[in-house]
């Protein structure tokens, strides 16, 4: 069985989920205030500390002091390293990933190196992934892959596909998902939370000018900050600042951008 997993009970605190920072420090740490926390209180980031945001090497130092499951984002800047531990120079694809690099240190690889790629709440009948699952197969059952990637599928093909190139027929994996646990997902910026019996999305897009949003167990309340500023290089960003946005309606009237 692959485990690559780990099980954490916070004994009369709060679990609380906090989505994608990619680098929004200052957003993150607001969130964290507002939800008062105390010394029983258990923080889980759901992955994608870095890229695109201005404050990576600070998010990921955030991080290490709590909980955390690996993003995808995180298992790039892994490959990377490792091509670099192999004596070559990586192929690095994207300038944010560079700005990225230039703030990480050692420690930080080190510390993606022992990420989770789930975390499981068994008080909650509840599990953090970073982007989701593929339905029919326990977790520990699952590709790394659906893990770190899945948006919309179309069983019993494997294949994930991003909103905008999916086939007419795909659907989000949310549609698919009946437990037996919830899973609590990042990754996929969503237009508002996605919150049902199964499914928790909780990727508000802060590092889009969007929100950055946390999801508390186990009264199930949302705390919810503004995003300071769109860094997605002419991507996404709030319409109202006359950006042209595509919405795909993943989930009931709960869409996504890209
Ligand atoms: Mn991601």
């Amino acid at each position: 069985m692959v485990s690559n997993g780990k099980v954490i009970i916070a004994s009369g605190g709060r679990i609380i989920c906090v989505g994608d920072l990619h680098g929004c420090y200052e957003e993150a740490i607001e969130l964290l205030d507002a939800c008062k926390l105390t010394p029983k209180d258990v923080v889980v980031f759901l992955g994608d500390l870095v890229d695109r945001g201005p404050e990576n090497a600070k998010c990921v130092d955030l991080a290490m002091r709590h909980e955390c499951i690996l993003g995808n984002h995180e298992e790039k800047h892994l490959q990377y390293r490792r091509v670099e531990e192999q004596g070559h120079v990586p192929h690095v694809v994207a300038s944010t990933h560079v700005e990225t690099r230039n703030q990480l240190r050692p420690e930080h690889y080190e510390y993606f190196k022992t990420l989770p790629l789930f975390i499981r709440f068994p008080e909650h009948n509840a599990v953090a992934v970073h982007a989701g699952v593929y339905p029919g197969r326990p977790i520990e059952a699952q590709d790394p892959n659906h893990l770190l990637h899945i948006q919309m599928i179309n069983p019993p093909d494997k294949a994930s596909k991003w909103p905008s190139k999916a086939p007419e027929g795909w659907k989000f994996w949310t549609n698919f998902w009946d437990g037996p646990e919830k899973v609590i997902f990042g990754h996929s910026v969503i237009t508002r939370p996605l919150i049902t019996d199964k499914v928790v999305g909780i990727d508000g897009g802060a590092v889009f000018g969007y929100e950055l949003w946390a999801y508390e167990m186990p009264s199930g309340k949302v705390y919810s900050v503004r995003g300071k500023q769109n860094h997605g290089q002419g991507r996404r960003g709030r319409p109202t600042d006359g950006n042209n946005i595509s919405t795909y309606l993943i989930h009931g009237d709960v869409g996504t951008y890209s």
